[in-house]
């Protein structure tokens, strides 16, 4: 097992309180049915039925970024003395417990699971009546674990299909000594994206196929948004070489649509400044996130330049772009940003600033801390949970705690993956290539 799928794992747990709208895939996994264990059955003092519960759940797979399954829950109080006191307990295979209090004596409700790995949760549904008397009903269900692409022989066929649970670039350009990519060519540039276990899922000119770029241009920021729609989002080192198309600040997207950096700067009220594009990640629904890319493409490069179009369409859509620039905010002695902050297109303002995502042991920040260590690559879930941002720094830092610059951090935490991990098996003469673009799934 890598790395990655572990992360995954233990991630699941976290994510019960975020929302998100998603498609329920309508295949029935399994059916728990009523279970009657009534523990403290009590005759009320009126001698009417005993007080008893009656629950019931079942379970689905969802098409969902943030979430593995979904649960409906049925109950039903009955006897003893109205009203009830009625708690509702969820227990989920790894022993996380949501508890919902003051519900009604008889519903069907919904939840949302995230647990890709499958297991049992158990339903608990316990009422206490206005004379006293107590009661629980218990149902459990078994969840399928989701499916997952692994990755064998077969996927180097399938490009991108590779980057399905994380992708990343380097900053060197390497000659692979491990896996032979796809076409045959050993040399792996600094602007391929590459994948989970060393594959290359796209050349820089697979990238840039919908803008007749056929010259390696680099590559220094990714999003995956959908690799069977081959839906990516990226920034290049260097501007196109068709004149007018895109610089290397632009953000492009595979089918062939550019946003102009100054568009992400709008809400900073800088006008018409070019400051690089150096990392990237999409917050929303991933539905909604297509839908904006077909937009646009449609709408062209030049109607993003008007002052505030983006912005507008971002709200439109429930969208926000987290980037980072290659420069830092004019006016020097009194910067709005650096660039090593993560900013809001949306809202101008900064999502996360150097000095908040290095440990508090780093002396990242200007003025007060003293070193910007730069942000050149950084991913996160869609919600925009910060505390899962990861991202890489520009410069190493040699004291305790340390990290080099082509390794993977976690926000306020350190390193996660080092260089290492990433390349070791590409086997290349060097193990430190570089890192200046990265996306993980649900990091
Ligand atoms: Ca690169
Ligand atoms: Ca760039
Ligand atoms: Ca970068
Ligand atoms: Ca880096």
């Amino acid at each position: 097992m890598n790395r990655f799928s572990f992360a995954l794992r233990k991630r699941a747990s976290k994510k019960e309180g975020a929302s998100s709208g998603g498609i329920w895939i309508s295949v029935l996994l399994f059916v728990g049915l009523i279970i009657l264990s009534a523990s403290a059955l009590t005759y009320s003092q009126t001698g009417s039925a005993p007080l008893s519960i009656e629950v019931s759940a079942s379970v689905s797979q969802v098409d969902d970024p943030d979430y593995s399954h979904a649960l409906e829950v049925s109950w039903k109080v009955t006897g003893g003395t109205p009203p009830y006191d009625v708690t509702l307990e969820i227990v989920g295979p790894d022993g996380t417990t949501e508890v919902h209090h003051k519900e009604a004596s008889e519903g069907t409700r919904q939840f949302k699971l995230a647990h890709p790995d499958g297991g049992t949760v158990l339903v608990n549904v316990k009422a206490e009546d206005s004379s006293g008397s107590s009661a629980s009903g218990m149902t459990s269900v078994s969840l399928a674990p989701s499916p997952r692409v692994e990755i064998d022989e077969g996927v180097l066929d399938k490009g991108v299909l590779a980057c399905r649970k994380m992708a990343f670039s380097t900053e060197e350009d390497f000659v692979t000594q491990g896996p032979e990519p796809a076409d045959g060519n050993p040399i792996i540039s600094d602007g391929d994206l590459l994948g989970e276990g060393c594959v290359v899922c796209a050349r820089n000119a697979d990238l840039l196929q919908a803008f007749k770029v056929t010259v390696d241009l680099g590559l220094d920021a990714v999003d995956i948004i959908d690799v069977d729609r081959y839906l990516v989002a990226f920034s290049t080192e260097l501007d196109s070489p068709n004149t007018g198309q895109f610089t290397a600040g632009d953000l492009l997207i595979t089918n062939g649509a550019v946003i102009p950096n100054a568009a992400l700067l709008y809400g900073f009220h800088l006008r018409r400044v070019d400051l690089g594009l150096d990392a990237v990640h999409f917050v929303g629904e991933s539905g909604k996130i297509i839908e904006f890319f077909d937009y646009v493409k449609s709408a062209g490069r030049e109607y993003w330049l008007r002052e505030g179009g983006l912005q507008a369409s971002l709200r439109q859509y429930g969208l926000d772009i987290w980037f980072s620039t290659e420069g830092t905010g004019p006016y020097p002695t009194q910067p709005a940003f650096l660039d090593g902050d993560l900013l809001s297109a949306r809202d101008g303002i900064i999502v996360a600033r150097n000095s908040l995502l290095l440990p508090p042991g780093v002396p990242a920040g200007i003025p007060n801390r003293g070193v910007d260590f730069g942000l050149d690559a950084v991913t996160c879930d869609r919600a925009g949970n910060r505390e899962h941002i990861h991202f890489s720094t520009e410069i190493l830092y040699k004291r305790e705690p340390g990290f080099t610059d082509g390794d993977v951090l976690l926000i306020l935490d350190g390193v996660v993956y080092t260089n290492k991990d990433l390349v070791h098996c590409f086997e290349p003469k060097s193990n430190f290539l570089g890192l200046d673009a990265l996306y993980i799934d649900r990091p």
